[in-house]
């Protein structure tokens, strides 16, 4: 856990109490400041006073004097949009933070250490991951945390190596970069920004606006790596290399490591190009060589819900994709496979769920590879409607029957054809589960199941 001097005797107010919280709570109480607590659920609070008793007050920070705290926490699920929290924290001349930035205000008593943000619409998660997993293959000492799962206070501290000082390589979300006001990083990377969000920040600007955030908070001499790709990204960088010294800003793409793409078997598809892009070049920023970081890239086992492999049965491949929450993120997954060199179309798309916008343009230039559409969710009838001019589209609704759908739909297309079936929501997955990883593990199951179903049958 990381503990800092600087919060002994403060006194902070902590709302929402999941990972983030607890690992908050857990290092304000054990660096000496005196806390005040809240969830809107019963059930946290009740592991907070089995875990501190009176050690931790329970209060809504809405319902109390907020004056003499030296701070808010707020976690990034709380809607600071709507949430009262935002004007009774104003009122009192406190401000509202995140974890992040108490890991920031507590830099200066850490050793010595480097701090890499990562932010972006898509691919965060998998450019830390690789981020990270480059840095430890070269041998220094690496930790992960931030949105990728890790709340960054609940690591343990690093020691500098021979290698040299430790390395905390952070995935920030917007929700985060909002709430952090002194976190200098001194490499920072925005992959891209496409419309994500708008449910928290009204309008596209403003979410743009909030990634943005993370670079100006750098210093001058510190390094910004940046996508190439998308406007918005594009006008970060510019406005970025003109308060910096040359070289410090970075806009890559994947042309100079394009021809090795083929050596990495975890990171396939031109989205993935833009992540290995871009860690590589924060890996150079922080001193790695080619040498070093070479042999890594082939190491590198991608993460669970993403362009995951989960079965290969008949001829047909079946892929999780089910991270893709957004239709920019589901737009790669479906050029990962052209139709075959007879024009045979081989995917077989299931897409819905609740729905971030109201297109799917961002998809239109793949449409061409898709054989047939499975509707689920919410989104299902307003997507079937779109897809329909293009495509076969079958009105599944459930996810049990999407996947039985298009199974049979592939097997017809006999094997060796190369069907795919491919879960790639576009959508965010509220509407029927509780997040993407109980969707991913639920396509997971069904197609297990249907396999070994069919298998016994034909035996
Ligand atoms: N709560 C209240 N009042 C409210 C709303 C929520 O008390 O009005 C409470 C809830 O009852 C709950 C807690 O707040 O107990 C939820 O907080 P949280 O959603 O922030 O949960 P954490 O477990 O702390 O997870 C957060 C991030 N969640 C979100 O941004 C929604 C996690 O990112 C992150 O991994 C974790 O901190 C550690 O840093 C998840 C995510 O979906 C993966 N991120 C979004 C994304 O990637 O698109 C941004
Ligand atoms: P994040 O953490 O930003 O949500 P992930 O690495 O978890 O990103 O990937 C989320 C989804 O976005 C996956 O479906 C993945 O295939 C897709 N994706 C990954 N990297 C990119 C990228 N650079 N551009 C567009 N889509 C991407």
């Amino acid at each position: 856990m990381i503990t800092s001097p600087f919060f002994a005797g403060k006194r902070y107010a902590v709302l929402g109490l999941a990972r983030t919280g607890q690992a908050a709570v857990a290092a304000l109480v054990a660096s000496g400041a005196k806390v005040t607590a809240w969830d809107a659920r019963e059930e946290p609070r009740g592991a907070i006073v089995q875990r501190y008793g009176a050690g931790v007050e329970l209060a809504d920070p809405c319902g109390i004097d907020l004056g003499g705290f030296a701070g808010v926490l707020v976690s990034p699920g709380v809607p600071i949009n709507r949430h009262p929290i935002g004007e009774a924290a104003r009122a009192a001349g406190v401000p509202l933070i995140s974890d992040i930035e108490l890991f920031a205000q507590s830099r200066g008593a850490l050793p010595p250490h480097r701090v890499v943000g990562i932010t972006g619409t898509n691919g965060k998660s998998t450019t830390t991951v690789l981020v990270h997993h480059l840095l430890s293959c070269a041998g220094l000492p690496v930790r992960m945390g931030g949105n990728i799962g890790l709340p960054v206070l609940g690591q343990a501290p690093l020691q500098p190596n021979a290698q040299g000082p430790g390395v905390y390589v952070l995935e920030l979300s917007s929700y985060q970069i909002d709430l952090t006001l002194s976190l200098a990083c001194e490499v920072a990377a925005l992959l891209n920004i496409t419309p994500d969000h708008l449910d928290r920040y009204g309008e596209f600007a403003a979410y743009a606006a909030s990634k943005a955030r993370l670079f100006a908070l750098q210093a001058p001499e510190a390094v910004a790596v940046f996508g190439k790709g998308d406007n918005e990204t594009a006008l970060v960088a510019a406005r970025e290399a003109s308060r910096r010294p040359t070289g410090h800003v970075q806009v890559v793409d994947g042309a100079r490591i394009a021809a090795f793409q083929h050596e990495w078997p975890s990171l396939q598809g031109p989205h993935n190009l833009q992540n290995a892009a871009v860690a590589i070049a924060i890996v150079e920023a922080l001193g790695l060589d080619e040498a070093q970081w070479r042999p890594g890239l082939a190491t590198f086992h991608g993460l669970p819900h993403r362009m995951e492999q989960v079965a290969q049965a008949g001829g047909v491949t079946f892929i999780n994709d089910s991270k893709a929450t957004n239709p920019a993120s589901t737009a790669p997954a479906l050029a990962a496979f052209p139709p075959g060199p007879d024009g045979h179309r081989r995917i077989h798309w299931i897409v819905g769920g609740l729905p971030k916008g109201d297109d799917l343009d961002e998809c239109a230039p793949f449409f061409a590879n898709v054989a047939a559409a499975y509707t689920i969710g919410d989104g299902g009838p307003r997507f079937a409607e779109l897809l329909e001019p293009y495509m076969p589209v079958t009105r599944s609704e459930m996810m049990c029957e999407a996947i039985r759908q298009a199974m049979d739909a592939a097997e017809a297309a006999g094997g060796g054809a190369g069907d795919v079936v491919l879960l790639s929501p576009a959508c965010a997955s509220f509407d029927q589960f509780r997040d993407y990883e109980a969707r991913g593990d639920t396509f997971r199951q069904i197609v297990a199941a249907m396999i070994s179903e069919r298998g016994e049958g034909q035996g």
